[in-house]
């Protein structure tokens, strides 16, 4: 069973894995090279391809900005299947986007850093990645340097996302709350991903006003990170995007540390994630919910509503022992009834909650990755193994979708897997799990 699944992953990536050397998401769906997918889908192939593993994240790094700054989508080629494209982003607004790549203007959670220290773990071959990364982690530490000169506005160690696509959770109902304080114009638009997916499984076409119209605002400043801070409705300090760059973080310091002579950047990022860790625990920590919540920046206050980002510090180990006890227990009280698969991404005992709706309920298989690494950390074995089957049993009744209804019994519908099919981080994560 176990090699048949890990063969059939391997099939997934290669067919998704482009001349470019990069792996698309989803064909139809996804035809880019995306941020946080890549690094999630070097992970897969870092098991049996290392050539693959490298290209993905070198193609991606190729693309960074001179500021540092690394783009949540780099459009290789100019298919036109998917909106808003290249055409609509235009990132040759900012003086320092790439000349030779077209690619959005916003980012996504970094998760770079932690991936170049799992490929390493990986591999056979520890002198030869060790050498593809001292090529490869400047471009990853100006990237954390871009951060956190560029988006902590209050100097407090906690990176804001001024975007719903930055924080990859694009219709988490914690946007609602966002959404609310917004009246964006409508747009007049060719939707793409409805041709290749149900529109009842993806965002509606008013979401799509809201996400339009915050690209808008930040297009009429240039991408200028300071106009955006001071412009954009949407401004978030998310705990999802700040765990990445904290996990993120102590991967390059141990990374630079093994490569060593570079004392200077270490103390920098060290600093740093002090810093940052210190602040997510006093500002992101709901003790009335017993979990880490969204901070909405532009209107100075918390988001009271929990996701299966609330549980990604465990992967950061962020929170203390006794604050990670609380955590699991709200997450196993709300998240972990025997009906359901671990784990939904929005709280099923919220009025928002949607079962089969994209980010709105639904099982990803990176965030169950993150969640199976983190409880194993903190030493909750048990909980783990069950986020680990849950993930493997739904990939083998339905295949590698990009996400899964979290009900067992889901009625005279007996598919649990929606959106894009062979979708490239569910396979390579898969095989992850797998050979763990
Ligand atoms: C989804 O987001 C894109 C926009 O970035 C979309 O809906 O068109 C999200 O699930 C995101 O997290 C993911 O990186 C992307 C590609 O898989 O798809």
């Amino acid at each position: 069973m176990k090699e048949n699944i890990i063969n059939r992953a391997i099939s997934v990536l290669d067919a998704n894995f482009q001349e470019g050397g990069f792996t698309i998401p989803s064909k139809g769906l996804y035809p880019f090279q995306w941020k946080w997918d890549s690094g999630f889908i070097a992970v897969g192939l870092a098991h049996y391809n290392t050539d693959h593993a490298k290209k993905e994240i070198e193609t991606l790094l190729n693309a960074q900005w001179d500021n540092g700054f690394i783009p949540h989508i780099v459009f290789h080629t100019d298919d036109d299947s998917y909106f808003p494209g290249h055409d609509f982003h235009r990132s040759d607004l900012h003086p320092l986007s790439s000349k030779q790549y077209k690619s959005t203007g916003m980012t996504q959670p970094p998760v770079t850093g932690f991936i170049l220290q799992d490929m390493l773990n990986i591999v056979d071959d520890k002198e030869d990645m060790l050498n593809f990364i001292k090529g490869q982690i400047d471009k990853v530490y100006d990237n954390h340097v871009y951060f956190y000169e560029n988006r902590d506005p209050q100097n407090e160690g906690l990176v804001y996302i001024y975007h719903n696509w930055e924080s990859g959770t694009d219709n988490s109902p914690v946007w609602d709350d966002i959404w609310d304080t917004m009246n964006p114009p409508e747009y007049t638009f060719e939707r793409k991903d409805t041709t290749h997916v149900d529109a009842s499984e993806r965002p509606s076409k008013r979401e799509y006003d809201h996400y339009l119209y915050i690209i808008d605002i930040a297009k009429q400043n240039n991408y200028d990170d300071t106009k955006i801070a001071e412009l954009s409705p949407f401004l978030v300090q998310d705990p999802l995007f700040n765990a990445m760059l904290i996990k993120s973080n102590q991967a390059l310091i141990e990374l630079y540390g093994m490569i060593g002579g570079n004392d200077d950047k270490i103390a920098y990022l060290r600093k740093n994630q002090e810093k940052s860790i210190a602040s997510f625990n006093k500002k992101l920590w709901n003790t009335e919910l017993g979990a880490y919540v969204h901070y909405d920046l532009r209107n100075e206050k918390p988001i009271r509503h929990i996701s299966s980002s609330s549980f990604s510090p465990l992967f950061a180990a962020i929170p203390s022992k006794e604050r990670a006890e609380v955590l699991v227990h709200t997450m196993m009280e709300r998240f972990g009834g025997d009906d359901k698969y671990l784990c939904a991404s929005f709280d099923p005992t919220d009025d928002r909650f949607d079962p089969r709706k994209y980010w709105r309920g639904p099982v990803w298989i990176n965030m169950n990755w993150m969640l199976y690494r983190g409880l194993k950390d903190y030493g909750y074995q048990e909980i783990a193994e069950r986020v680990k089957n849950d993930s493997i049993e739904l990939i083998e009744r339905d295949g590698f979708f990009e996400y899964f209804d979290c009900r067992k019994d889901t009625g005279k519908e007996t598919r649990k897997g929606y959106g894009g099919d062979n979708f490239s981080w569910s396979a390579a994560l898969i095989i992850d799990l797998l050979k763990d």
